[in-house]
C-alpha cells in the first residue's frame, strides 16, 4: 500500500471528512485525500487560515481537526493555529510534508543542510501534546495511532505530525505486519493514569451536600463543559435545583440565555451583575474553568470570598492552583454531571433568585449607569437579535470580542467560538469557514478592523466555495483595546493602535473578492441594516462604522479593586444594598 493512502484511509476510517490543507511536500498526502471518496482536501489561502479552520471543525463536531502543509515556512505559518488549539484543548492534528532526513543537518553544527528545513518538532514541542517526526516506515502505524489517539484523550489538544516527503510515496507498506500502538505498554498505561470515575463517590455526595445545603449557590462553567460534551447533563443539573450560572469567555455557549438565571459573563471585563453574584455567592461550583486572572481579577482573595469553593476539571494540574478551594475534583465533567444528577436536590434558593434577578435588572449591560444606551453593546445586542437558532458566531479579539462576551443573546443551539486562552487575532474569519464546511450550517463573523486584516486572504475561500458567512466588522479605525492601555498607562499615547494604524476600504476589498458588501455608519440606520443582512444566508461583508468612544469595554475591573468595584464606580450606599457580604476597606 502506498504511505500516504494509509495515513489518509487511517483518516477517513475516524470518520474525518476534510481536511484542510496548502499544498507543497504535503503533495503526496493531498493527492490520497483528493482520490478518496470519503474525505476531500479543503485549499485555504494561507497555513494559518488551515490551522484556524480545522481548530473550528474540531470545535463544532468534537472530532479532531486535521490540517495539512509543508515543511518550514508552512509550519511557521501554521503555529499559531496549532498553539491556539494548545490552550483552548482543542483535539487537532497537524501535518507537515517534511524535508527528507537524509537531507537534513541531523548532528552537524550548521543552521540547514536541506532547502526549507525546519525542525518542526522542536519548534512545537511546547504548544502540543505530542509533536513527532516519522523517521522510517517502521514506526509509522505506532506513531500514527498514537499521535491521533492523543488528540482526543484526556485533556484534548494538538499534535505535530511531521511525515517526510520520501516516505510518503513508498509503495511497499503493510500496515498488517507493522506494532501498533494499542498493544503497547505505553498505550496500557495512560489508560490506567486516565479519570477514573468510579473514584469520586465520595466527592459526589459532598457536592450534592454542599448544593442541598446553600443558600446563594454560583455555577461557573468553563469551556470543560463543551469540551467533555457535557451540555445535556449540565441543563438537566439546572433543571433540578435552578442554581445561577455565570460563565468564563470559553464557557458562554454552553449555556443560553434561555435560562432564565443565566447572569453572564464574568471578569474584568465581565457584567456587573454576574460579578455581583459571584461576590455574594456562598457556593461556588467550577466545573472546566481554570480561573485565569482576566475572570477572577488580580485580587484572587476577594473573588468569590464568602463561598465554599468546589473545582472539577480533568486535568490535576489545574486544580487550586489560583485559588483556595474546599473540594478538588479531578474528573470527566461528563462522569462527574452524570452521577451528580443521579443524587436528590431540595433547594431553597427564591431568596437569591429575586436578588440576582435584581442586579441583572439594575444594571443591563446596554445602558450606562445614567440609562443612556451603549451603542456598541446594543449593535451586539441587535446581531443576536436575528441570527438563526443554529448559527455558530466565531468572534475574533479585541473590544469588539468583550462587547460579545457581555451582549451577545444565544440560544440553545447555537455555537460561539473563541480564540480563548491565546487570543489571537485573525481566529475569526477562517474558523467561520471551517465550522461552516463541518456543519453545512452558517456561520457569522463578528470581528474588529485589525482582525479581519490578519486573515482577510480567506474572503477568498468563501468566494471560492460560495460559503454561507456574514461578516460583521465592527470598525472602530484602531486596535482599540491596546489603545484603552495606552489611554491608562502610557498618557494616551496611542502609538500603533491609532498612530501610524491604517484600514483599508472594506467594502471594496470585499467587492475585489466577489462578496457583497454595504457599510454603515449612521448609528439610526445600524439595526435595520444588520437585519437585512442577517435575513439571507449568501455570503455577505457588513463595514460597521463606529467611533472608538462607542466600542470602549465597560463596566471594567482595575486591577487593584475587590471584585465587585468596577469601573464606572457605584457610590458606597448604592453598592452595599447589593451586599449580602461585608464590602473589602
Ligand atoms: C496576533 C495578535 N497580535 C496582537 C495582539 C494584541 N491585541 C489584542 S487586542 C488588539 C486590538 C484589536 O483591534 P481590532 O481588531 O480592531 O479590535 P478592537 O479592539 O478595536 O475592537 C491587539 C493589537 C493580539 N491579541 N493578537
Ligand atoms: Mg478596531
Amino acid at each position: 500500500m502506498k504511505v500516504s493512502d494509509y495515513v489518509i484511509e487511517f483518516l477517513a476510517s475516524k470518520n474525518i471528512d476534510k481536511v484542510f490543507s496548502y499544498i507543497g511536500k504535503n503533495a503526496h498526502l493531498c493527492d490520497s485525500i483528493d482520490k478518496h471518496n470519503e474525505i476531500e482536501n479543503v485549499f485555504t489561502i494561507h497555513e494559518q487560515g488551515a490551522g484556524f479552520s480545522a481548530n473550528a471543525y474540531a470545535r463544532v463536531t468534537g472530532k479532531t481537526g486535521v490540517a495539512t502543509v509543508t515543511s518550514g515556512p508552512g509550519a511557521t505559518n501554521l503555529v499559531t493555529a496549532i498553539a491556539d488549539c494548545y490552550f483552548d484543548s482543542v483535539p487537532a492534528m497537524f501535518i507537515v510534508g517534511d524535508v527528507p532526513p537524509a537531507e537534513c543537518k541531523g548532528e552537524r553544527n550548521i543552521r540547514q543542510y536541506g532547502f526549507q528545513e525546519t525542525d518542526v518538532v522542536i519548534l512545537c514541542d511546547s504548544i502540543t501534546k505530542y509533536a513527532t517526526q516519522v523517521e522510517s516506515l517502521e514506526n509509522l502505524r505506532y506513531e500514527l495511532e498514537k499521535a491521533f489517539f492523543l488528540t482526543q484523550n484526556g485533556r484534548k489538544g494538538p499534535v505535530l505530525f511531521s511525515l517526510p516527503e520520501n516516505l510518503q510515496f513508498r509503495t511497499n507498506f503493510n500496515p498488517e505486519e507493522e506494532k501498533s500502538f494499542f498493544d503497547s505498554a505505553e498505550y496500557k498505561k495512560i489508560i490506567a493514569e486516565s479519570p477514573v470515575i468510579n473514584n469520586i463517590d465520595q466527592d459526589i455526595d459532598k457536592t450534592a451536600s454542599l448544593i442541598n445545603n446553600a443558600k446563594r449557590p454560583v455555577i461557573l462553567i468553563g469551556g470543560g463543559i463543551r469540551l467533555a460534551d457535557a451540555v445535556d447533563e449540565l441543563k438537566t443539573l439546572l433543571d433540578k435545583t435552578n442554581i445561577p450560572i455565570v460563565y468564563s469567555l470559553m464557557g458562554k455557549d454552553a449555556i443560553s440565555n434561555e435560562y432564565p438565571y443565566n447572569l453572564g459573563f464574568i471578569g474584568n471585563f465581565g457584567t456587573r451583575h454576574a460579578n455581583l453574584t459571584i461576590a455574594n455567592a456562598d457556593l461556588l461550583l467550577v466545573l472546566g474553568s481554570r480561573l485565569d486572572n482576566l475572570q477572577t481579577g488580580r485580587r484572587i482573595e476577594t473573588f468569590a470570598r464568602g463561598a465554599k469553593t468546589v473545582q472539577v476539571d480533568i486535568d490535576k494540574n489545574e486544580l487550586g492552583i489560583r485559588m483556595d478551594t474546599d473540594l478538588l475534583i479531578k474528573a470527566d465533567l461528563l462522569d462527574f454531571l452524570q452521577q451528580l444528577n443521579q443524587r436528590d436536590f431540595v433547594t431553597d434558593i427564591d431568596a437569591w433568585h429575586s436578588k440576582v434577578l435584581s442586579y441583572k435588572e439594575s444594571y443591563p449591560v446596554e445602558n450606562n449607569l445614567d440609562g443612556s444606551k451603549r451603542l456598541g453593546n446594543q449593535i451586539i445586542a441587535q446581531i443576536s437579535e436575528s441570527l438563526k437558532d443554529d448559527d455558530c458566531i466565531c468572534v475574533d479579539v479585541g473590544e469588539h470580542q468583550m462587547l460579545v462576551a457581555q451582549s451577545l443573546n444565544t440560544k440553545d443551539k447555537q455555537r460561539v467560538l473563541f480564540s480563548g486562552g491565546f487570543g489571537a487575532m485573525g481566529f475569526a474569519l477562517p474558523a467561520a469557514i471551517g465550522a461552516t464546511l463541518a456543519t453545512g450550517k452558517r456561520a457569522i463573523v463578528i470581528s474588529g478592523d485589525g482582525g479581519i486584516q490578519m486573515n482577510i486572504q480567506e474572503l477568498e475561500m468563501i468566494k471560492r466555495r460560495n460559503l454561507p458567512i456574514k461578516i460583521f466588522i465592527i470598525n472602530n479605525q484602531s486596535l482599540h483595546m491596546v489603545k484603552l492601555r495606552q489611554d491608562t498607562y502610557l498618557e494616551s499615547n496611542s502609538v500603533g493602535s491609532v498612530k501610524d494604524y491604517s484600514v483599508p476600504n472594506f467594502k471594496r476589498v470585499a467587492k475585489a473578492y466577489g462578496i457583497k458588501s454595504h457599510k454603515v455608519s449612521k448609528h439610526e440606520k445600524m439595526a435595520k441594516r444588520i437585519k437585512k443582512t442577517l435575513s439571507t444566508d449568501s455570503s455577505e461583508l457588513l463595514d460597521v462604522q463606529i467611533e472608538p468612544s462607542n466600542t470602549t469595554v465597560e463596566p471594567r475591573l482595575d486591577f487593584n479593586r475587590p471584585f465587585e468595584e468596577m469601573r464606572p464606580y457605584l457610590s458606597k450606599e448604592e453598592l452595599e444594598t447589593h451586599m449580602l457580604i461585608k464590602l473589602v476597606d
